[in-house]
């Protein structure tokens, strides 16, 4: 080893042998350093399946590139002296090893990209900062494309995305198929008896099994279960999850991909979020593989093209929007929303079928799928008013797939309006109607979703015209949601006072979350 080398410092979510940091290295000049660090796994209490995928994921990559002949500097949780803390592990590994530099990958994250951005004023020695460039869109890029325009659509976005990419598009620049778009074919409800192969699971082995010993010592506060972890660890594992998905799933991946079902926490998604956000998979890999199997014939365009959006359009649309946005975004809050969040999202004790449905499947897996992420836990934070902070350190902590710069987009923008129009066109509020028609919910619930009003009657219904009735100076200009006024109002004052108060006393009678689950630190 050089006297002097250069230090990488590689974050929990940069589990990428390409990484930026990492390439040009050479290993005999090159120290990486791996930290598990308290404030990370704190700063939210995140769900204790996140916390053993990371940790796993993080010691199984150490491994390899030490396999590989990299020199790893490994910090555990538990090591005498971790000074707990990105920045202060770094001091102490700039002590043990005096390197010449630093050169470190972006962090996906603004909180810990500032403290990224101090680096150069703790530490005598040179700092360089690198472009994470795991996405096919540049931030710089982004800015370009959203500079001077009124409104920043995903679909506009996206077909750059597609032109950049030349995924889906025919040799004389026009769209497969000859739409951009086929969401229209991907609303399909749920039929009876739909089979769907389940997703492979990975049998923990020493390290993940060390790491779920360590969160069951250490994290046994944090929300969720631990019994069901199978979440691919290592790059291989997740190719692994990604070559069933693209030979099982995803035919029908696009049909069914606003389907629920109850008790069927994975349908025909893909499951790979974690992967691809930990830095296992690549996006565009994947994304190239779903095209193929529509040229093989396997997959018809409305999956391949609903796949492909989702990561070259949404995917890197929230990434760009977090970055233009912040740190202002995680502040928003456009609707006023003030009601603390309900206890049920911790305990899942709610009659609302929908919701203890979404949120089992979220204690027990870190995960729920969009849809339910969406429409029933989502619309119903927004359409009873709960105040954007605690339902974003909710989804930051709950999902194993969370990381703020995709996690606050999806949460405060979409589903919370709360940046009061710059993503989503209109607030995406539903009534009960929605979700019995996209899942089979409704016919096992003890409410009744035909039933507006009153006892027994679902309470998203109510709680809609509520959200609406409570928003209408700002939501009756809006031409894509305006004209339901013209319901409300042929309702007449009796039956709009029934709606309101059978809201109101729904409203009154939701438990807040007790304290102890919130972030710990802000
Ligand atoms: P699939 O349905 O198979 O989709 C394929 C891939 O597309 C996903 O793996 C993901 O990488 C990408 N993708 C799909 N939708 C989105 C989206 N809206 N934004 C960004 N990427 C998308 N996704 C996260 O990765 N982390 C989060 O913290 C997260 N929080 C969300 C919060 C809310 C309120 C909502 C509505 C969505 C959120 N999503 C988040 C997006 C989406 O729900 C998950 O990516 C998806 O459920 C992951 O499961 P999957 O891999 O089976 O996805
Ligand atoms: C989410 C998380 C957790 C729970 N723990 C760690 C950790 O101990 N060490 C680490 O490097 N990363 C962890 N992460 C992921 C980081 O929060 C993530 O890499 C950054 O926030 C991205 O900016
Ligand atoms: Fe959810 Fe209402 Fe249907 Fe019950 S009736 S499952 S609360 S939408």
């Amino acid at each position: 080893m050089n006297e002097s080398p250069i230090l990488v410092p590689i974050l929990g979510d940069q589990l990428t042998r390409t990484l930026p940091s990492l390439r040009g290295r050479t290993k005999d000049d090159t120290i990486i350093l791996m930290m598990e660090v308290w404030d990370e796994a704190t700063y939210v209490k995140h769900h204790k399946q996140k916390i053993v995928l990371i940790f796993s994921a993080m010691r199984h990559f150490a491994a390899e590139l030490e396999d590989a002949g990299w020199s790893v500097d490994y910090v555990k949780l538990t090591d005498d002296d971790n000074a707990g803390s990105f920045t202060g592990e770094v001091a102490r590994a700039v002590e043990r090893h005096s390197p010449r530099a630093i050169h470190v990958t972006e962090a996906g994250e603004w909180r810990v990209q500032q403290a990224i951005e101090e680096w150069p004023d703790k530490f005598d020695c040179d700092v360089e900062i690198l472009d994470d460039d795991r996405f096919v869109c540049a931030l710089s890029e982004f800015n370009e494309w959203a500079e001077g325009r009124k409104t920043l659509r995903m679909e506009n976005f996206y077909r750059e995305m597609r032109k950049k990419t030349g995924l889906l598009m025919t040799d004389d620049g026009k769209p497969e198929g000859g739409d951009w778009n086929y969401d229209s074919e991907n609303r399909k409800p749920p039929k009876e008896g739909l089979d769907v192969p389940p997703r492979p699971l990975f049998e923990p082995d020493d390290i993940t099994q060390e790491c779920i010993a360590l969160v069951e010592e250490k994290f046994s506060d944090h929300f969720g279960s631990i019994d069901n972890f199978g979440w691919p660890v290592t790059r291989e594992q997740a190719e692994k999850a990604a070559d069933a998905f693209f030979a099982e799933r995803i035919e029908k991946f696009g049909p069914y991909q606003d389907a629920m079902v109850h008790g069927s926490d994975d349908l025909f998604h893909s499951m790979l979020s974690t992967s691809i956000n930990l830095g296992l998979l690549d996006p565009l890999e994947l994304c190239e593989r779903a095209e193929q199997s529509h040229k093989d014939g396997k997959a018809p365009i409305n999956s391949v093209e609903g796949f492909i959006r989702q990561l070259i359009g949404w995917r890197e649309y929230v990434r760009g929007f977090y970055w233009r946005f912040m740190p202002g975004l995680a502040e928003d809050n456009a609707l006023e929303a003030t009601r603390p969040l309900p206890e049920f999202y911790w305990t899942g004790e709610t009659d609302m079928r929908c919701l203890s449905d979404s949120i089992r499947s979220t204690h027990d897996n870190a995960h729920a799928h969009h849809i339910q992420r969406l429409m029933v836990l989502g619309n119903f934070a927004l359409i009873a008013g709960i105040e954007p902070k605690p339902v974003q350190d909710w989804y930051l902590a709950v999902y194993a797939d969370a990381y703020e710069w995709v996690e606050l987009p999806n949460v405060a923008a979409m589903v919370l309006y709360a940046d009061g129009g710059k993503l989503a066109t209109k607030p995406y509020a539903a009534s009960g109607n929605y979700i019995n028609k996209m899942s089979n919910y409704c016919s096992g619930c003890k409410y009744s979703v035909s039933k507006k009003t009153g006892e027994g009657a679902c309470p998203f219904n109510a709680l809609y015209w509520h959200f609406m009735d409570r928003h209408r100076d700002r939501l009756e200009k809006n031409p894509r949601i305006g004209r339901i006024y013209s319901n409300w109002d042929r309702m007449g004052e009796d039956r709009q006072a029934e709606y309101l108060e059978s809201a109101e006393a729904f409203l009154d009678g939701l438990e807040p979350a007790q304290d102890g689950w919130a972030r710990e630190k802000s």
